[in-house]
């Protein structure tokens, strides 16, 4: 509102004064709207409904009424001042076959015994999306990566001296270190190259933290990027750009949380908007409490209304408004970008019932899209419990898939002990005949490590066999591998803090004095892994019984684990590990059911004719991917 101090005017000017406020009055008012949210919408969507969120400088009292320029808006419009009085919601269905590209609403209040409007124009844009997604699914190979560390493109935006952490400093371990998304645009060759058809980002939308907002999990502003990391125009040529690249963009979301520097958290619409406790109450992270049938209901509240970090306040989704803000942005993103996945992030903090609103909500308008969530989860009844159709349990039937934590488990397990009735690679045979309980286990998302975990090269102690095992499994296994930057070119650490896995890629800063994106800049040791990361992914590129055929698995014998990818169409691909220190031969009569004798395999990577007559030799520590009958 504005001000008038110290100004001595006479009674003709005060009149003037008085006529000049009267007629300005409507447009004062009108320009104190802060924000909408969503700031435009799309027309022909198949839910029609829409709840716009409008922000204002100050209220001087109650709305009495809001209406819109179009009639058949106005039948379904409905509004509500919200407890903070700076906020109302505007409600109502757009309907189908809308000619305009805009519609005015106007507002009535209260003012000195006096109605008073004021205006404002929301923008309906021609739907964007107009052909089913293609989205990421089990024919992907996922590349993860953390943009602040992945490539600087643009030192431009390294520093912005608006924002609460205004300098970059690459000597930090939790400061900003100037990646972007031009630094991912730059490096789409690179992906390709190594056979990467789907990008995963963490979150690259607006963290204006003072601190440790690197990672991107502490959302400030729901619709914009970090301007540190480009903007929305460039989100956009990053789509489309990786497109021209044959990648598929994943958006990573988060529902549970976001930063305390948010501006809705700054200025609530309603104290209910988040979770509150007397005292800083953290989350137990025990998601066991959900379907523990014994769990103590002080536990249950702390693990899903407690806060994940000092300044990461919960937010609470039974508040219906908040609900339709977090669903609506995340169609929004999908809509404007034409995105081809969704990674969730924590997905079992928030109320699982509005998680459910929300599946259902993203696959009613766009059932090809690819959605997995984060679940971070002792075991696979627990894991299995959040995805879609679960036959053992009704619980949260929509999630496609997950981050498949128990392989992982098992994986890691597996080529860090000895083999044994239920260990070593007997622990991934067990862990994938747990695939019972899932509706669909081929959408669920593996992986050796991520931004949160140790590198999976370290865990190995450095050995690259092993690596190459743990790498050759995720690659021809069944579900959608992802990658971590860096596993291809050896990057090492643990997770101790788990900054130490976020370490900048070489060469991705413009003075960096090795450039391991190229050959010439690796060792022998990286450029043999990722010319094995690139032969294998190219090669699950174009296998389609690696990306949709069934699995068969035998019952590991002597530290050997055998299994198939198959399909009707006589496509078969083999795989043996050997995780003992010493040649393993076995009898291949055992496996008649899917190969015979006068079959042949060809080693994917070193190209070697194998037979399958008698007994069959494997080198100690190794992996043989090999494709049945192929001369
Ligand atoms: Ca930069
Ligand atoms: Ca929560």
């Amino acid at each position: 509102m504005i001000c008038i101090k110290n100004i001595k005017i006479g009674y003709l000017n005060i009149l003037l004064f008085y006529f000049y406020m009267t007629v300005l009055c409507q447009n004062i008012v009108a320009q104190n709207i802060q924000r909408i949210d969503p700031p435009f919408w799309f027309k022909e969507m198949k839910n029609p409904h829409l709840q716009i969120l409008v922000q204002m400088d100050e209220l001087v009292s109650d709305l009495k009424s809001v209406s819109a320029s179009d009639s058949f808006i106005n039948r379904t419009l409905q509004f509500k001042q919200l407890k903070n009085k700076k906020f109302f919601v505007v409600d109502f269905d757009i309907p189908a076959g809308l000619k305009l590209n805009s519609v005015t609403f106007k507002a009535l209040y209260p003012l000195k015994k006096k109605d008073k409007t004021f205006e404002f124009t929301y923008i309906l844009k021609e739907k964007n999306v107009t052909e089913p997604i293609d989205g990421v699914g089990p024919e992907d190979f996922i590349y993860l990566l953390m943009p602040d560390r992945f490539s600087n493109g643009d030192p431009s935006n390294d520093n912005n001296t608006k924002l609460t952490e205004p300098t970059s400093d690459r000597k930090g371990l939790k400061t900003r270190h100037g990646g972007d998304i031009q630094g991912i645009i730059n490096h789409l060759d690179y992906m390709q190259i190594l056979g990467v058809t789907a990008l995963w980002p963490t979150p690259l939308v607006e963290n204006d933290q003072p601190q440790e907002s690197y990672h991107g999990y502490a959302i400030t502003d729901h619709y914009n990027i970090d301007s540190r990391f480009g903007s929305n125009a460039l989100y956009g040529k990053l789509k489309t750009e990786s497109e021209k690249h044959e990648i598929k963009l994943i958006k990573d979301v988060i529902y549970n949380h976001v930063g305390n520097n948010h501006y809705l958290f700054k200025e609530k619409p309603s104290e209910d908007w988040f979770h509150h406790w007397d005292t800083f109450t953290r989350t137990n992270y025990k998601a066991t409490t959900l379907i523990d049938p014994y769990a103590a209901e002080s536990d249950k509240k702390a693990f899903q209304d407690g806060w994940f970090d000092h300044h990461m306040p919960d937010l609470n989704q039974k508040n219906p408004e908040l609900a339709n803000y977090l669903i609506q942005n995340t169609i929004w993103w999908i809509e404007n970008f034409k995105l081809n996945g969704l990674r969730i992030d924590t997905y079992s903090y928030p109320d699982q019932e509005f998680m459910k609103r929300l599946i259902k909500e993203v696959l009613n308008e766009y059932p090809t899209i690819g959605v997995f969530g984060e679940v971070w989860v002792q075991g696979t009844p627990l894991q299995a419990y959040f995805v879609q159709k679960n036959p053992c349990l009704q619980e949260n039937p929509y999630l496609p898939g997950v981050t498949d934590f128990q392989v992982y488990s098992a994986l890691t397990h597996a080529l860090t002990n000895d083999f044994g009735w239920t260990e070593g690679v007997a622990r991934i045979y067990h862990t994938l005949a747990d695939d019972q309980m899932y509706y669909d286990p081929f959408q669920n998302v593996l992986f050796l490590d991520n931004h949160d975990l140790s590198r999976f090269y370290s865990i190995v102690g450095e050995d690259i066999d092993k690596l190459k095992i743990a790498i050759g499994f995720m690659l021809t296994s069944r579900g959608i591998p992802s990658l971590y930057y860096g596993t291809e070119i050896l990057m090492k650490n643990f997770s101790n803090p788990d900054a130490l896995v976020r370490e900048d890629f070489p060469g991705g800063w413009p003075k960096d004095s090795v450039n391991k994106f190229y050959h010439a800049g690796r060792t022998v040791k990286e450029n043999e892994i990722f010319d094995y990361v690139m032969t294998l992914a190219n090669y699950r590129k174009q296998s389609s019984v690696l990306q949709t055929g069934k699995l068969k698995q035998f019952i590991p014998q002597k530290g050997v684990y055998v299994y198939f990818r198959y399909n009707g169409k006589n496509e078969k691909v083999m795989v043996i590990i050997n995780q003992t220190n010493d040649v393993q031969s076995f009898k291949t009569e055992r496996f008649s059911e899917i190969i015979d004798k006068t079959m042949k395999g060809r080693d994917v990577v070193s190209k070697k004719n194998y037979t399958f007559e008698n007994n069959f030799s494997i080198g100690p520590k190794s992996i043989l991917i090999l494709e049945i009958n192929a001369q």
